[in-house]
């Protein structure tokens, strides 16, 4: 079963991703993780720290000479920004005193974590909530993209609003698109949006506020059958809205036409079949979003998330101090205004990691040639079955 684990602060020595269950004998270059790193960084609205950090990966296990071994992936991310809180994070007792940080953030882990673990110091609880977390779960979605490459199967994504500012639905992410959509510093085809997009970040930073957002992640190239309807656990929409609903700050998951479906009779709600030689079974509409019955029906695979602002304010808003019980405003910690753009890269990672672990339940999971021998087999049957 393919799996990860994340552990690190925001402002510890590093990251680490450990990644189990990989296949042996998948070809796997460090290049492949620093590049999804990389553009995790990017992204108009972000704070002060993506310019101390360059993030990049150390594989300390799992693969020798250039291929995966079986063993778990464990891969290290230091954080630069460490040197300048040694002091503050040391994992031997403190010389002197450390201040806690007691004006827990509305909408943030703080004041549920401190409550939950008995501690006093909401930095034992924000060091590990922080969406730096996510250059580990990054990390892990590179090593699933790179296996799901030898597949065919292609994750993309783009930022479809912000704030109030939304683009237009005529532009969808295609495979190949991703360059361009990187290039966006919105992560967005629709370059009218972009600049309202834009325009409106710079807004909040004036009034020192944070934004919200949503973006869509798209899987092309996956086969029909993927997941599984006989039980819960193996449903694959199941376990996508779980993996994006656990990225930090998400606050809604949909498939396809999602929620709208909800509004729509059946007549109109679902994707009637075809089939011609040269296709096989084909759909003229995705309202599904390429999921039916917990599995992929061959179709594009269509996600979208919310994201809501991040609850760091530089304009904080009320709270009680937990040392004292009065009421103060929040802590303001350095943050960004806003990550949607840097959200939809971690989404990608996410439902990566749940597609690669799909395709390994399917095909198997130990030698990446039987895998492949494995896929090949069920796509002529397929085939097969198309006449
Ligand atoms: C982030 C690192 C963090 C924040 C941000 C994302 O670094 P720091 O707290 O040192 O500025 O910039 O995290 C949050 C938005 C958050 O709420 O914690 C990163 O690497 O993406």
């Amino acid at each position: 079963m393919l799996r990860y684990i994340t552990a690190g602060e925001s402002h510890g020595r590093a990251l680490i991703a450990v990644v189990a269950g990989m296949p042996a004998g998948l070809t796997v270059h460090v290049e492949d993780v620093n590049r999804e790193l990389a553009r995790r960084q990017l992204g108009y609205g972000r704070g002060g720290r993506m310019k101390i950090e360059k993030d990049t990966a150390e594989i300390l296990s799992g693969v020798r000479f250039g291929k995966t071994i079986g063993s778990p992936v464990a891969v290290m991310i230091e954080n630069r920004d460490w040197q300048n809180w040694t002091g503050r994070m040391s994992v031997e007792e403190a010389e002197g005193e450390v201040e806690k940080v007691t004006q827990p953030r509305p909408g943030h882990a703080d004041l549920s974590g401190v409550l939950k673990t008995d501690q006093d110091d909401v930095r034992n609880i924000l060091e590990r909530t922080s969406a730096r977390e996510t250059a580990a779960r990054v990390t892990a979605g590179a090593l699933a993209k790179v296996l799901l490459k030898e597949f065919g199967i292609q994750v993309v994504s783009q930022v479809t609003a912000i704030g109030g500012v939304v683009a237009d639905t005529e532009f969808v992410a295609k495979p190949g698109d991703t360059e361009a959509i990187d290039a966006s510093p919105v992560r967005t085809l629709d370059h009218n949006a972009e600049a309202s997009m834009m325009a409106i970040i710079d807004e909040a930073v004036e009034r020192k506020d944070t934004l919200g957002g949503t973006f869509e992640v798209l899987v092309y190239g996956c086969p029909p059958g993927l997941g599984g309807y006989a039980t819960w656990e193996d449903r694959l929409d199941g376990k996508i809205a779980r993996a994006v609903m656990s990225i930090q700050a998400m606050k809604g998951v949909e498939i396809g036409e999602g929620f709208g479906l909800a509004f729509k009779p059946g007549s109109e709600a679902h994707d009637e079949i075809f089939y011609n030689e040269s296709r096989g079974y084909y759909r003229e509409t995705n309202r599904a979003g390429g999921l039916e019955g917990g599995m992929t029906n061959g179709e594009p695979v269509v996600i979208r998330a919310a994201m809501k602002p991040i609850p760091t304010l530089m304009q904080p808003l009320r709270s009680i101090d937990i040392a004292t019980k009065q009421p103060v405003e929040a802590v303001k910690e350095r943050s960004d205004v806003c990550a949607v753009p840097a959200a939809a890269i971690v989404a990608e990672a996410v439902v990566a990691v749940e597609f690669a672990a799909a395709l390994l339940e399917k095909f198997g999971n130990d030698a990446f040639d039987d895998i492949k021998a494995a896929f090949k087999h069920y796509i002529e049957r397929l085939q097969g079955w198309h006449g």
